[in-house]
């Protein structure tokens, strides 16, 4: 050990030679007494991989942070990679890189910049999750206001719960109370908490000790009955300093608090809540496309920081992500199948998480793309494959494969079909003849060796044959079917 080891939870350490042992020991540093609390040695096998760290929290000056995490609360962890990201939504880089001790110092920052980290554990077999996100210098726009709420009085008449949301760190609540006192916030409304600061009394370092095991909490409730655990202090907070917490990812609440554990007197300077509502669902979303791509736009909403296009072979999905981080429109969806209908939605994302999608919609098939040039709804029933949209008595999907027209083709010695048909692999074309109109044999064809003058997405197919003796006249028919 050459750094001292946090209390309450175990340390995982790499041994650092090779070879067997039989015998193995701890041996105290002078004046040490061999104070531990606990050691287990581990041999032979494959560890499972690591929960995430917990209790990640910084203070920061200028352009040097300072974090500060608490190892995974069970399994083995040798080592930490702490990860950074400068903008929301963003790939978080490693910064560092199998930390041994569970604190880094982070500096070149730019003064005043919002940064998210998360910090992660490693041991032989992998890495843990991520740990809860730390955003440092949250927006000044996402700090959150409200009714102040909590345990009334104070110990001397004047350092009341209001003194926890006056902005100053000298100033401090002292509940009249040793256990059990709070100071909240009643937000008005749900908001997701996505960053906690506080700073404890602001005195002598004697009265810091006072905050740790002191929890953050958010309910539906004014008496936090089933409150969610949104960080625990886990060690005695650095004084006339505010520190930054990561939150846990909880959903959205109205009343947020800081409960103080047994004997402290609810004793903390200051709080800070940050978070935000879900963004809005965009409006605007349209597609445009041109064969195996599609450019899909919206408009952005407030409040939402990046967007993400979903997409889906089927109407109301599932959807699946296909557009990631995205900063705004329009997004070029790419390597679609022409012949293929996909729809689209949008959503906004921020701090507090995915907004709800926008309205779904279509990038149609090249059918349905036809249908709608034609003036039809690709989806209302007279636009079906076999209906006929203008009534003419040719089917949609007949005018759609053939927009020519089929001609017969005869010479002396040979006579047959020629067609220009789309190319749409999604239809299944066959070939039918018949001497009498009553039955009718289905017979092969082939491309054309003649495709000029053929339209792209088009192909000339025909079929020549000799007449057979004794035959008087014969007819042909394409089918169409999908
Ligand atoms: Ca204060
Ligand atoms: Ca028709």
């Amino acid at each position: 050990m050459n750094v001292l080891p946090p209390q309450g939870v175990p340390t995982t350490l790499r041994a650092s030679s090779g070879g067997t042992f039989r015998y193995v020991r701890y041996l105290s540093p002078g004046d040490g007494y061999a104070n531990v609390a606990e050691i287990r040695f581990f041999g032979a096998g494959n560890p499972l991989p690591p929960p995430a760290p917990a209790a990640l929290q910084a203070t920061h000056s200028g352009t040097t942070a300072n974090l500060t995490w608490r190892p995974p609360p069970s399994g083995i962890a040798y080592g930490y990679d702490v990860k950074r990201s400068a903008a929301f939504g963003a790939p978080y880089s490693v910064i560092a890189a199998d930390l041994g001790a569970t604190v880094f110092q982070d500096s070149g920052l730019i003064p005043g910049a919002t940064y998210y980290y998360v910090v992660s554990a490693r041991n032989d077999a992998s890495e843990s999750p991520d740990s809860d996100r730390l955003i440092l210098n949250p927006a000044a726009a996402t700090r959150l206001s409200g009714t102040v709420i909590g345990t009334d009085g104070s110990w001397d008449g004047t350092s009341t719960k209001f003194k926890v949301f006056d902005n100053s760190l000298a100033t401090y609540f002292d509940s009249p109370q040793a256990n059990g006192g709070w100071a909240g916030l009643d937000l008005g409304s749900a908001r997701k908490i996505t960053s906690i600061r506080y700073s404890p009394r602001n005195s002598t370092a004697n009265w810091l000790g006072r905050m740790v095991g002191g929890t953050f909490q958010a309910a539906d409730n004014p008496a936090f009955n089933d409150a969610v655990t949104l960080f625990v202090v886990p060690v005695a907070p650095t004084y006339n300093v505010l520190t930054t917490a990561a939150a846990g990812d909880a959903g959205a609440y109205r009343y947020v608090r800081y409960l103080s554990p047994n004997g402290g007197h609810c004793n903390v300077s200051e709080v800070q809540f940050y978070g935000s509502s879900l963004p809005a669902a965009p409006g605007g979303v349209a597609v445009e496309s041109q064969g195996a791509t599609a450019s899909i736009i919206w408009n952005n909403v407030a409040g939402g920081l990046r967007y993400r296009v979903k997409r889906s072979e089927a109407s109301g999905g599932p959807y699946e992500p296909v557009g990631e981080g995205l900063t705004g429109s329009p997004f070029e969806d790419s390597g679609l199948d022409p012949l293929r209908t996909y729809y689209y939605v949008v959503s906004a994302l921020n701090e507090a998480g995915e907004g709800s999608p926008s309205a779904e919609v279509v990038r149609y098939s090249s059918f349905g793309a036809w249908i709608l040039a034609a003036g039809g709804d690709p989806v209302a029933v007279d636009a079906a494959f076999g209906a006929d949209l203008d009534g003419d008595g040719i089917a949609n999907g007949v005018e759609y494969m053939v927009p020519a027209g089929v001609k017969p083709y005869g010479t002396a010695s040979a006579r047959g079909i020629v067609a220009m048909i789309r190319d749409d692999p999604s239809v299944t074309t066959v070939l039918r003849v018949s001497e009498d109109l009553v039955t009718w044999t289905q017979v092969p064809f082939a491309d054309s060796e003649d495709q000029e003058g053929v339209p792209a997405g088009f192909r000339r197919v025909g079929r020549m044959a000799a007449p057979e003796t004794g035959e008087s006249s014969v007819f042909f028919r394409f089918e169409f079917s999908r």
